[in-house]
């Protein structure tokens, strides 16, 4: 099957709130391996649902380097459970928001709830790109891009330039 496409910004699907998955089954590990071939295809280092149109609490990622073997992690109805009062800058990306970078501050450490690929329970305690890149597809869940951290001016600015590369791409 065709791998799946990632909208971009801007789209309303991207600001929606998603559903809580009811029971990890073979269309949820389904949907999760799709996110997963669409993430290495971008490429990526994460993925939310929403970002293929499914409006569903699963978040996949791998944080391997380069040259190591895949490490594919899945996250399903994840729950921050405790973030630290110590917060970090870091810069962020994301698939949807295609060539946009800046930095975001966010909590250094967070303790987390979720269910994994088998539909078990879970807990993890991340910190560093673990940390940014879970609290950042969290976001996702709830609607929110990491434009959204950033001042208006620079979150309208990135907004405009997205609109323009659209309409450069559909004008082509
Ligand atoms: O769109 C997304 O949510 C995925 C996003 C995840 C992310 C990256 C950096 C900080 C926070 C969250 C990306 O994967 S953007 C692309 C990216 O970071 C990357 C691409 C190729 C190689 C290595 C990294
Ligand atoms: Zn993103």
């Amino acid at each position: 099957m065709a791998i799946r496409g990632i909208i971009t910004a801007p789209d309303p699907r991207l600001k929606q709130v998603s559903d809580l998955v009811t029971r990890v089954d073979d269309g949820m590990r389904r949907l999760m391996d799709d996110m997963l071939e669409a993430m290495y295809a971008a490429p990526g280092i994460g993925l939310a649902a929403i970002q293929v149109g499914v409006p569903k609490r699963v978040i996949v990622m791998d944080l391997a380097k380069e040259g190591e073997e895949k490490a594919p992690l899945c996250f399903v109805n994840p729950e921050l459970l405790w973030a630290s009062e110590e917060t970090k800058p870091a810069e962020e990306g994301c698939l949807s928001l295609p060539d946009m970078f800046d930095i975001v501050e966010r909590p250094a450490q967070a303790r987390v709830k979720f269910l994994d690929y088998k539909g078990e329970a879970q807990e993890i305690l991340a910190d560093g790109l673990l940390a940014v890149c879970l609290q950042h597809e969290m976001d996702h869940l709830e609607g929110i891009l990491f434009v959204d951290h950033l001042s208006r001016l620079k979150r309208d600015m990135i907004l405009r330039k997205l609109v323009k590369a659209k309409r450069f791409a559909l004008a082509d």
